[in-house]
């Protein structure tokens, strides 16, 4: 594998329950990431039903086959499947929350990736103070982000745009929940379609919350592919080149027009801005 500094990356979803979702392949596995590996892209972000719904040998012989890395792993199926959450009022839905999280942190460790807790945070609910549901989800994420740092890995906290969530929406407050609550194991997803909508400027954003970034959804304004919107992708990757920025861009977008042209248009977008000499 080729050694760039900001690696590209695919996902891929294996959950039939967020078929209408922002991932790029649906096809099963081994289909997907022969795909993923002839387009050139350096890892597969995975969606699974659970931590584990695959044969971790498996997985790690299709990872050497098609020379792909695990970029991380979503843990998105807790909530669409099983209505989880680390905010839920009730103390035995969060328990499980977490014990679903433990999970898929373990599955993603075996294989160098980090998990991502995005729809799992959950939101304030009627009837329940914020401070408290800010209380439960840093309770949460404090046992979640050890067990990630016992095997190895960090953990991924996404902040949502807020039709998907009152927690947190933007970096900055991301970066002082974490701080406030001394989550050093957490880093924060930018995910620039929901930075499209929540930040005044992504390219500053990125630049002043740049260490605590580990990871990057790419997705354009309208989360189609990036260059189907109206994004201004350069001032962005020179923000990210600025930062030195190691992880990876991964396209969740939705698979518009169609899967395949979506993960073409995604590596010739990547390749455009980040490995054109
Ligand atoms: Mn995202």
């Amino acid at each position: 594998m080729t050694k760039k500094t900001i690696k590209s990356a695919v996902t891929l979803a294996l959950v039939p329950e967020i078929k209408t979702g922002p991932w790029i392949y649906w096809e099963e596995l081994e289909t997907s990431m022969s795909k993923a590996a002839a387009l050139g892209f350096d890892g597969i972000e995975l969606f699974t039903p659970s931590g584990t719904n695959i044969d971790n040998n498996h997985l790690t012989q299709l990872l050497k086959t098609h020379s792909l890395e695990l970029a991380a792993v979503g843990t998105g199926a807790g909530k669409v499947i099983h209505g989880l959450t680390l905010t839920d009022p009730n103390p035995a839905i969060r328990e499980q929350a977490i014990s679903f999280i433990k999970e898929m942190i373990l599955f993603g460790a075996q294989h160098g990736a980090p998990a991502i807790i995005g729809s799992m945070q959950g939101n304030v609910v009627n009837g329940i103070e914020r401070e408290q549901s800010v209380a439960w989800l840093a309770e949460g994420l404090e046992i979640v982000e050890k067990i990630a740092f016992e095997q190895g890995v960090f953990l991924i906290y996404e902040p949502l745009n807020r039709y998907e969530t009152n927690m947190f929406n933007t970096l900055a407050a991301g970066v002082e929940f974490i701080q406030h609550h001394t989550l050093t194991n957490v880093k924060l997803l930018a995910d620039l379609f929901h930075m499209n909508i929540e930040e005044d400027n992504s390219a500053k954003s990125i630049l002043n919350y740049g260490n605590h970034i580990g990871h990057v959804h790419f997705a354009d304004s309208n989360r189609r592919p990036m260059g189907n919107g109206q994004t201004n992708m350069s001032e962005i990757a020179n923000a990210l080149k600025e930062i030195h920025y190691t992880g990876y861009l991964s396209a969740e977008a939705f698979p518009w027009p169609t899967p395949d042209d979506a993960a073409q248009q995604t590596i010739y977008s990547f390749n455009h801005y980040f490995n054109s000499k």
